[in-house]
């Protein structure tokens, strides 16, 4: 095979404005005039519409023919693909060139979960045998905590393990926790505190005994003010239960940074620390060193898994043909959606109570990449971004806010998840599960005419209320099992499906100014709450109005 050139980062943030190729400037065209076809037309004018809008790939079959699309409207977004340069741009991704071009770094999640002969070069040296040792010493740490090795200060063996960390160094442990739940130990007791509110740490640690207890600070940066408020809390209370003596929080505490200076200067030991490296965001950080308590809680064959799931899907990603490639088909279908169709949200519907916490971490995967408004470049987009993207699992949602999609004003793209083979089985749940799957995707479809309500007898006044126009866009995932490789799977076609979106919205996906401004912002104000003098406030009449009533609240002057 001939191999391609990789587009240099300079190349990349020249490219040309999107909405100035000819495939986005005939897809516009086409969105005018046939977009609303509706989906009753669309699947009575062809019969194999079902089998060739669905792909098939690592134990994912993915229908997308209930979305408003037809040949050439596919035919189209290949071709918008293609003139944005997608596949360079994701060439240059796993070549390791510096493509998050406002932090000047590599992006290379990828290298995380790679086998270990590969090779992925950061600045000419391979990665790859750092990742491998950096996993074998989590290894062995993890199965000390699990083979009730690693001791607390007073000798008794670890049972609880709380992760404190916020933002991409909480979502993504905290997400897989829950969904790989079936094969976490019984004999531990894993936690998530993330929130700067104390109730978090309060009622997470408030059954538990600090003797028994092992806290995994997870900071990329060490300096996160509620992941360092936490930890600076929990060094507290594990202290008191040791009459303050300082030695203890060595078998209390690990870190997981890139910052070793200050995991020091908090007190702890380098040698219990996991590194990790700049090029990975924190948002794509669940299978570093981030994931040690999900390690902890499933073991490392399991983790291993899942970390082999992730790499399935990069080589999927990387070599299927656009036509058959599931991140690069569901990101366009996205665009088209969102841009064509003025889709401003997308609900991920999955029907797996594990995956309970999926749809918040994919909130920050794909929100927090490709909520942005300049291009590589830095000027400012003429095309809409990322959608909102919200969600929870069926059916529970279905009892709440479904109504809103079926027949509210605005159009609510859905993907819904589900799994053939059930993890519990019992009873016939879970084929009432899937059913409630398949028949909220037919209703949502093609929906329900005034004259097949008519015609079902009901009175005409309450009729038009029955009403469902149907074309409400689905993709259906339909997965073979939810396991660990599954899961690694399912989270990397969303991050892909995020890069293909953010490369052709222009937009730097791996950078968070907005999250970096929040997190300068509170800086300023906390002094001004706690100072025992009446501060000088020089913020806006109403930042300065809420300063005041609060202080007056808290019998400060
Ligand atoms: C992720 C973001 C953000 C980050 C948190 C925690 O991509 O950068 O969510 O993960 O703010 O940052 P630290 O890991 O540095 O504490």
């Amino acid at each position: 095979m001939p191999s391609r050139k990789i587009p240099s980062v300079s190349e990349l943030v020249s490219r040309p404005a999107t909405n100035r190729l000819p495939a986005w400037k005939a897809l516009a065209a086409r969105s005018r005039r046939s977009g609303r076809t509706g989906l009753r037309d669309l699947f009575a004018a062809d019969s194999r519409r079902a089998s060739r809008f669905t792909v098939e790939a690592l134990g994912i079959t993915f229908d997308h023919s209930k979305h408003l699309i037809d040949t050439k409207t596919m035919d189209l977004l290949f071709d918008l693909a293609e003139e944005a340069g997608v596949t360079g741009h994701r060439d240059a991704m796993f070549a390791g060139e510096r493509i998050n071009v406002t932090e000047d770094r590599a992006v290379l999640h990828v290298a995380l979960r790679a086998p270990k002969g590969a090779v992925i070069e950061v600045d000419g040296e391979n990665v790859v045998p750092h990742v491998h040792e950096v996993l074998g010493r989590m290894g062995r740490f993890a199965n000390k905590v699990r083979g009730g090795r690693w001791l607390g200060h007073s000798g008794r063996p670890v049972r609880n393990v709380i992760n404190i960390g916020i933002g991409g160094s909480d979502l993504g442990p905290a997400m897989a926790y829950d969904a790989m739940r079936k094969w976490a130990s019984d004999d531990l007791t894993v936690r998530f505190v993330s929130n700067v509110d104390a109730n978090d740490f309060v009622e997470k640690t408030r059954d538990l005994d600090p003797e028994e207890t092992l806290f995994i600070v997870s900071s990329k940066t060490f300096t996160t003010l509620e992941t360092m408020t936490n930890a600076h809390t929990a060094r507290r209370w594990v202290l008191k239960a040791f009459d303050g003596d300082k030695a203890a929080a060595a078998r209390h505490f690990v870190a997981v940074s890139t910052n070793a200076a200050e995991v020091e200067k908090f007190g702890i030991d380098t040698a219990n620390m996991f590194g990790f490296w700049d090029w990975v965001g924190g948002r794509y950080s669940m299978d570093s060193a981030i994931g040690l308590s999900t390690m902890i809680a499933v073991g490392p064959k399991r983790f291993r898994e899942l970390l082999d799931g992730f790499h399935d899907m990069d080589e999927h990603f990387r070599t299927a043909p656009p036509r058959r490639n599931l991140p690069m088909i569901q990101a366009l279908i996205g665009i088209w959606n969102a841009c064509f169709l003025d889709a401003d949200t997308v609900a991920v519907l999955p029907y797996d109570q594990y995956l309970d916490r999926f749809s918040a971490y994919l909130q920050q995967l794909e929100m927090e990449s490709n909520g942005k408004h300049v291009t590589l470049a830095g000027k400012h987009v003429s095309w809409g971004t990322c959608p909102v993207i919200w969600g929870q699992p069926g059916t529970n949602g279905q009892h709440a806010f479904y109504q809103m999609i079926h027949q509210g004003t605005r159009i609510v793209p859905c993907d819904f998840l589900v799994f053939a083979d059930p993890v519990n089985k019992v009873g016939d749940h879970h084929d009432k599960l899937v059913a409630n799957v398949f028949a909220q995707t037919e209703a949502l479809a093609f929906g329900k005419t005034l004259e097949e309500i008519l015609a079902e007898g009901v009175d005409p006044k309450v009729a038009p209320h029955k009403v469902m126009e149907g074309d409400r866009p689905t993709s259906t995932f339909l997965c073979d099992k939810l396991s660990p490789r599954m899961l690694g799977r399912l989270i990397a076609m969303y991050e892909h499906k995020v890069f293909v979106q953010g490369s052709i919205w222009r937009v730097n996906s791996f950078d968070q100014w907005g999250v970096e401004l929040g997190k300068k912002l509170a800086q300023a104000i906390i002094p001004e709450l706690r100072s025992k003098d009446r501060p000088r406030l020089k913020h806006d009449g109403s930042t300065n109005a809420l300063i005041r009533k609060y202080r007056g609240l808290r019998g400060r002057s």
